[in-house]
């Protein structure tokens, strides 16, 4: 049933908004009653209302910590009048009921994101009567109204001015938006504390993830499945041209802007991908030769991928991106003519690359059974300085970097993987098997397929090899210079195989598994 609203209690610190609301609300006759700072607010715009402390008897104390806080509000919040036991005991201890709940809560995000916040800062800025009154209302909306937010005030109004009257679906609908204004407050309040103490507990007892809807999407990884993101990806990228990002595209953007990181210190480089593995990438001195060779590593696969590059896409590079059909482009910045000419098909996404993915803290999250996992996310490049030899043949320079090379892709590979590269160039990749060989033997069998030559290639493994099969069938195919992470009771037994076929490997003392 329908709600007339007779009492309205407010009490806000963003005050956005609040005058037309109050206004409307004086109009109708409504009794206002309000803290501090909103009654001043209130008064100032010539609208009469109430101080809380009228109410209660009892002056707002302790710097404002406790305002509202009193059963004579909560009392009014809380009864149930519908109730003939309620309505009886509010009368003998002259409770008046409140109808309506306006309370937006003290700005803690706001707050501890200036990076002048102390903790004692952070403290004062946690709202206790703000959540306590939000909770009460809500929780009371077959009652109560409750509103926590300034852009529900207009959809307020228009359904206040249908005789002065708030239906159930619009309460219980905005007391759903108050228990998740409040969620999502105390989420932050222990992220902070979580982040405080992040040295001593890296791994908090307690998962509060807490994301905003960023978006609805049409659907999940089949049409069949409903899907939404959540949390903060525009502050990475900005889609500013084509069809909305889907599912899998955020998937394989997640894939591209975690492997460009990693060569955000590189010459300019180009990847291309493929459901969030990489089928090519190149590093060269300029952007379009970085394009043509990572498009040679696999000319079938990156028809409807995805090309991510690490310096402004010029003409010449976006020509040659144009002739493959590519679902997505990232790049950091375009020039105006590469814009000019990539916006002409409507429906291929452009994305602005903003911001790198770079936090040390960043903490991954994959949903499992009953939970979630957690692992800290891996920036970390590898130099020069962090390879061991451990053949008799010490690596040239050139091979030294084409290990790296190598080894930086490898990352970004699902596991099992192999990558043979040369020149700053992915040869061949072999993804995602269960056997570390057969791995192997894709990268070859995809590298001959498309004529390219694997003699004097690195080749890196995303774990150590078991046997020394592995490392002879390198060889074999054209390979060598080896970078593995080592760590195999068979070691010995490897580096004597190395050793044999003139190979000269390297160990990272790193394990690279993506699964
Ligand atoms: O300090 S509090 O936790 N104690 C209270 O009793 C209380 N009552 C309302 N904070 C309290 N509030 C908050 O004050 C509200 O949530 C709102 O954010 C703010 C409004 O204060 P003012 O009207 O003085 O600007």
């Amino acid at each position: 049933h329908s709600l007339p609203i007779k009492r309205a209690l407010l009490s806000v610190s963003d005050k956005t908004n609040i005058i037309p609301l109050a206004k409307a609300l004086h109009d109708a006759d409504v009794e206002l009653i309000s803290t501090g700072g909103t009654a001043r607010t209130i008064r100032e715009a010539d609208i009469p209302v109430t101080d809380v402390s009228d109410i209660t008897g009892f002056e707002e104390c302790l710097d404002g910590r406790v305002k509202t806080l009193h059963p004579l509000i909560h009392g009014a919040l809380l009864g149930r009048t519908s109730h003939q036991a309620d309505v009886d005991e509010m009368k003998r201890l002259s409770i008046a009921p409140i109808e309506l709940v306006v309370v937006n809560l003290y700005p803690f995000q706001e707050a501890t994101a200036d990076p002048n916040c102390t903790p004692a800062i952070a403290t004062e800025n946690i709202d206790i009567g703000g959540p306590t009154m939000i909770r009460a209302s809500a929780k009371n909306f077959a009652h109560v109204c409750t509103l926590t937010a300034p852009e529900q005030y207009q959809e307020f109004i228009d359904e206040f001015k249908n005789e002065g009257k708030i239906t159930f679906e619009k309460r219980r609908q905005w007391a759903k938006e108050a228990f998740n204004h409040t969620a999502h407050y105390d989420a932050h309040i222990a992220n902070y504390f979580n982040e405080l103490t992040a040295e001593e507990d890296d791994q908090p007892e307690q998962l509060n993830i807490s994301l905003p809807k960023s978006q609805g999407l049409r659907y999940g990884e089949n049409p069949h499945q409903k899907a939404a993101v959540y949390g903060y990806q525009d502050e990475f990228i900005d889609c500013f041209h084509g069809k909305q990002l889907s599912y899998n595209n955020f998937l394989d953007v997640d894939g591209a802007l975690r492997l460009i990181a990693d060569f955000q210190q590189a010459d300019p480089t180009c990847a291309i991908f493929k459901h969030t593995v990489p089928c090519g990438i190149a590093t060269d001195k300029n952007l379009h030769k970085a394009w043509d060779k990572a498009f040679q590593t696999d000319t079938k696969s990156p028809f409807g991928g995805i090309v991510v590059v690490n310096r402004e896409l010029d003409l010449a590079t976006a020509e040659s991106i144009d002739e493959i059909f590519t679902e997505i482009i990232i790049a950091p910045s375009y020039s105006d003519d590469a814009l000019d000419l990539l916006k002409q098909k409507k429906n291929r996404r452009l994305i602005l690359h903003k911001k790198q993915l770079s936090s040390k803290a960043e903490k991954q999250f994959r949903s499992i059974f009953g939970g979630a996992l957690s692992q800290d996310a891996d920036f970390e490049v590898t130099t020069e300085d962090d390879l061991k030899v451990v053949t008799q043949r010490e690596p040239t320079e050139k091979e030294i970097q084409d290990m790296l090379f190598a080894w930086q892709v490898v990352k970004h590979v699902k596991s099992n993987a192999i990558v043979y590269a040369k020149d700053q160039q992915t040869i061949g990749i072999g993804t995602g098997q269960t056997s570390r060989v057969e791995a192997s033997q894709i990268a070859i069998a995809k590298a001959e397929e498309e004529g390219l030559a694997l003699d004097g290639t690195a080749i890196a493994s995303d774990a150590f090899f078991p046997f020394p099969d592995g490392v002879e069938a390198a060889a074999e195919a054209g390979a060598t210079a080896v970078i593995q992470p080592g760590g195999s009771i068979r070691d010995e037994q490897v580096i004597e195989a190395a050793n044999k076929l003139d190979l000269t490997m390297v160990f990272t003392g790193k394990r690279l598994f993506r699964h």
